[in-house]
């Protein structure tokens, strides 16, 4: 990792940190996690739509769309707080009991996201394909076990 990545990524963990104290009402933690989510799923389709030859490759494109992924892929988590757990939402009861598991597969996807920003970086189509499918594969582990239809 470069220099200039582990500071955006420290810089990025603490203030994922410091959203978990700012919440005033425990729907706005479920707003803050469902908007990180929804532009997060926006710029990740993007990318799946030029890694599944659906679009053309745009390599600048895809390094935009892989860096606003890399950025929100850190933030989601700090909206699942316990006094959230009450509020209508898809999250399955699961996430709440097994929050280690819960936590490990975020931390998985922070690290795909990684990858996946360093091969866009790179230009290269068939990088992104591969890391694209990584990602991928992080966010439906968790949506199979902790997000209901
Ligand atoms: C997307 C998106 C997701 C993931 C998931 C991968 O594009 O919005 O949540 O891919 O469907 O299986």
């Amino acid at each position: 990792m470069k220099a200039s990545h582990a500071l955006m990524l420290s810089v990025a963990l603490l203030s994922a940190g410091a959203a978990q104290a700012q919440f005033q009402k425990p729907e706005d933690a479920v707003k803050y996690r469902q908007s990180a989510l929804s532009v997060m799923g926006t710029h990740f389709s993007r990318l799946g739509a030029m890694a599944n030859g659906k679009v053309p490759f745009d390599a600048q494109k895809a390094q935009e769309d892989a860096a606003v992924v890399l950025m929100l892929s850190r933030l989601p988590w700090a909206g699942f707080t316990p006094e959230s757990q009450k509020l209508d939402s898809k999250a399955k009861p699961e996430l709440w009991s097994e929050t280690g598991k819960f936590k490990a597969g975020a931390d998985k996807l922070v690290s795909a996201t990684v990858a996946l920003d360093a091969a866009a970086r790179t230009g290269s189509l068939d990088a992104v394909k591969k890391s694209f499918g990584e990602a991928a594969a992080s966010c439906k582990a968790c949506h199979d076990s902790y997000k209901s239809k």
